[in-house]
């Protein structure tokens, strides 16, 4: 089994690339963006509560997303791998997956990070705010919140996998054909 964590601020390609990624590789793919969003359209309780950290650009609670993980994990006994798209946020997150991980007799293969400048962000952020729906693509400010949260929560957690000698940078700026052929080329190097 091979699991990668796809990591990166708001707007670096996550999700984007993501959807490459399991077309080629057939993993399974876990977003905490696209299930807390799943959440909020059947209007669940954990919906709810988690539409007012999201709508604000915060993080929601760790125990929340942990959780979610952990259920779809566990559904997938027999997945060729995973692929965390903006998931683990928090070091405490990154813990948990690895015990998680653990007790499913597996492990962290690889994270890939994906480097892109704050402007740039903004700036495709405030793009897809013009067609995805989401409060949190609106406003300016509230990307640049999601920004500040970014270097200030989740950063710590590429660090993380540095210990664990598994971060592996790309560089997230140019098409979307070359930034995935760069992430080809880590992946089958794993
Ligand atoms: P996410 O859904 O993870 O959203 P995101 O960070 O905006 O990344 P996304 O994957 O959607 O965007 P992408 O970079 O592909 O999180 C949303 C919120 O959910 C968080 O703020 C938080 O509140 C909550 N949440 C999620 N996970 C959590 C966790 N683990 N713990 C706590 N809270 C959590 O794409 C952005 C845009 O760029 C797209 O329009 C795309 O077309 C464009 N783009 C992509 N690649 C490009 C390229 N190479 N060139 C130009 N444009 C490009």
């Amino acid at each position: 089994m091979l699991n990668i964590v796809l990591f990166g601020p708001p707007g670096a390609g996550k999700g984007t690339q993501s959807e490459y990624i399991i077309e080629k590789y057939g993993f399974i793919h876990l977003s905490t963006g696209d299930l807390l969003r799943g959440e909020i359209a059947e209007g669940t309780a954990l919906g709810i509560q988690a539409k007012q950290n999201m709508d604000k650009g915060e993080l929601v609670p760790d125990s929340v997303v942990i959780g979610m993980i952990g259920n779809k994990v566990k559904a997938n006994p027999e997945a060729k791998g995973f692929i965390f798209d903006g998931f683990p946020r928090t070091v405490a997150q990154a813990e948990a997956l690895d015990v998680l991980l653990t007790e499913n007799n597996t492990a962290i293969s690889g994270m890939i990070s994906l480097e892109v400048k704050e402007e740039e962000l903004v700036t495709r952020l405030l793009k897809r705010g013009e067609t995805s729906g989401r409060a949190d693509d609106k406003d300016e400010s509230i990307i640049r919140n999601r920004i500040d949260v970014y270097n200030n929560t989740t950063t710590p957690v590429a660090d993380f996998y540095k210990g664990q000698d598994k971060l592996n940078t790309i560089e997230g700026v140019g098409s979307i054909d070359e930034i995935f052929q760069s992430i080809t080329t880590v992946i089958d190097a794993l």
